[in-house]
C-alpha cells in the first residue's frame, strides 16, 4: 500500500520553510518535500522525507507517484520575476511545465485513488499590470478580475497556471467519455510581497523590503533599489502561511473563486523605512534606483482588494504594519541574529 503523504515542491524556499515550520506544529509528520538542492536541517526534522530533484523529472514525479498516495499538493517551485526576467525561458519551463507536471500527478492520483487532490498554487500580483504609474495611483486597490495584464514573465507564468489550474478542476480531457471534474481541488492565492523573519528572498522584485530590514538587524548598509514612493502591498510570512491554511482547510463548496486576493498592509518605502529606524536608529540605508526593476513595481498595485477570500474563507490579517514589527519580525529577528 502506497504511504499518505502530503507533497510540498519547493520545500526549501520561503514559503516552503514557513508552510513545514507551521504544518509541524499542527501535528503533520507526513510531508515529503522536493526540492533542487538538500533541504536544511530545520525542515529535514520536520519532514518525513526529503527529496532532491527537479519538478521537469518525470522519472522523479513517477517514482513520488508509485511510492505514495497524496492527499495534498502546496506547489511552492517557482523561479520569482526578477530572476525570471534575466531568464525567461528557463523560467516559463519551470514555472508553467513544472505546474503542469504537478497538476497531472495530481490528477493522475485522484484518479487512482477515487478522491480529490487537493492543489495549492502560489499566485501572485504579479499577473496585475498597471500600464502607467498615474494610472496605478488612480486606480488604488483593485480586485482579481481588474488589470490581468501581466508585464513580467514570471506574471504570465502565474496567470497562465491560474488557467491550467481551473482546466484541471473543471473541464479536464472534456471529450473523454469518463467524468474528472473536482478530481483536482486546484485552490490559488495572490500573494503580495511577503516578509520572513526568518529566511530571507531569492530573485524577487519584491525583495527590498525584507533585504532592507535584514540588513538594519545585521548592522549592514542597505542600498534600496526602489525610489522612496514605491507602495505595494505585503505581509508578513505568518499571515501568508495562515491564508493557505484557512484557504486549504475551506470546505469545497465555500469556494466561490479559483484565486484570492489576500491584504495586510501597502507601505511606501519610506514609511517601511521610518518603522525600520524606530527599531534601527542606527540602520545606514542608501537609495540607489534600478529603473528596470523600478519599472515592474510601478506595474504592480498598490493596493488590493480581498473581500471575497474574507467572505468565503474567513480570510483576516493578523499583522498590520505595526503588528508585523512589534509582535513578529522584531522579536523573532532578535532572536535570530541575537541583538537587542
Ligand atoms: C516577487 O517579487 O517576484 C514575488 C512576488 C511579489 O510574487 N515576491
Amino acid at each position: 500500500m502506497r504511504k499518505s503523504i502530503i507533497l510540498i515542491t519547493g520545500v526549501n524556499g520561503e514559503i516552503g520553510h514557513g508552510l513545514v515550520r507551521s504544518l509541524h506544529k499542527l501535528g503533520v509528520s507526513n510531508i515529503i518535500g522536493v526540492d533542487l538542492v538538500q533541504a536544511d536541517d530545520f525542515v529535514q526534522e520536520r519532514a518525513q522525507d526529503c527529496m532532491i530533484g527537479n519538478i521537469l523529472d518525470k522519472n522523479l514525479l513517477d517514482r513520488i507517484n508509485a511510492q505514495y498516495e497524496i492527499e495534498a499538493i502546496y506547489h511552492m517551485a517557482a523561479l520569482l520575476s526578477t530572476r525570471a526576467e534575466f531568464s525567461p525561458v528557463i523560467a516559463h519551463e519551470v514555472n508553467v511545465d513544472g505546474t503542469l507536471n504537478l497538476l497531472d500527478l495530481a490528477m493522475e492520483q485522484a484518479q487512482s485513488q477515487g478522491k480529490p487532490v487537493t492543489f495549492f498554487f502560489p499566485s501572485s500580483i504579479a499577473v496585475y499590470g498597471l500600464p502607467t504609474l498615474e494610472e496605478k495611483l488612480s486606480a488604488g486597490a483593485i480586485g482579481e478580475d481588474d488589470y490581468r495584464h501581466p508585464q513580467t514573465m514570471y506574471g504570465c507564468n502565474k496567470l497562465y497556471c491560474e488557467s491550467l489550474g481551473d482546466y484541471y478542476s473543471h473541464y479536464f480531457k472534456r471529450l473523454s467519455v469518463t467524468e474528472s471534474k473536482g478530481r483536482v481541488d486546484f485552490r490559488s492565492i495572490r500573494f503580495p510581497g511577503i516578509i520572513s523573519a526568518h529566511t530571507l528572498p531569492a530573485g524577487g522584485t519584491s525583495d527590498y523590503v525584507p533585504e532592507m530590514l535584514h540588513a538594519a538587524a545585521r548592522g549592514e548598509r542597505y542600498d534600496c533599489f526602489v525610489r522612496q514612493d514605491a507602495t505595494i502591498p505585503f505581509m508578513t510570512m505568518t499571515d501568508a502561511i495562515r491564508a493557505i491554511e484557512l484557504l486549504m482547510a475551506a470546505p469545497p463548496d465555500a469556494l466561490t473563486q479559483i484565486v484570492y486576493n489576500v491584504k495586510a498592509f501597502n507601505p511606501s518605502v519610506a514609511e517601511f523605512l521610518s518603522k525600520v529606524k524606530e527599531y534601527y536608529p542606527e540602520a545606514d540605508i542608501g537609495f540607489i534606483t534600478n529603473d528596470s526593476r523600478q519599472s515592474i513595481i510601478d506595474s504592480w498595485p498598490e493596493d488590493v482588494i480581498d473581500n471575497q477570500a474574507r467572505i468565503d474563507w474567513g480570510w483576516e490579517a493578523i499583522h498590520d504594519l505595526d503588528k508585523a514589527f512589534s509582535e513578529y519580525l522584531i522579536p523573532e529577528i532578535r532572536s535570530r541574529y541575537g541583538n537587542s
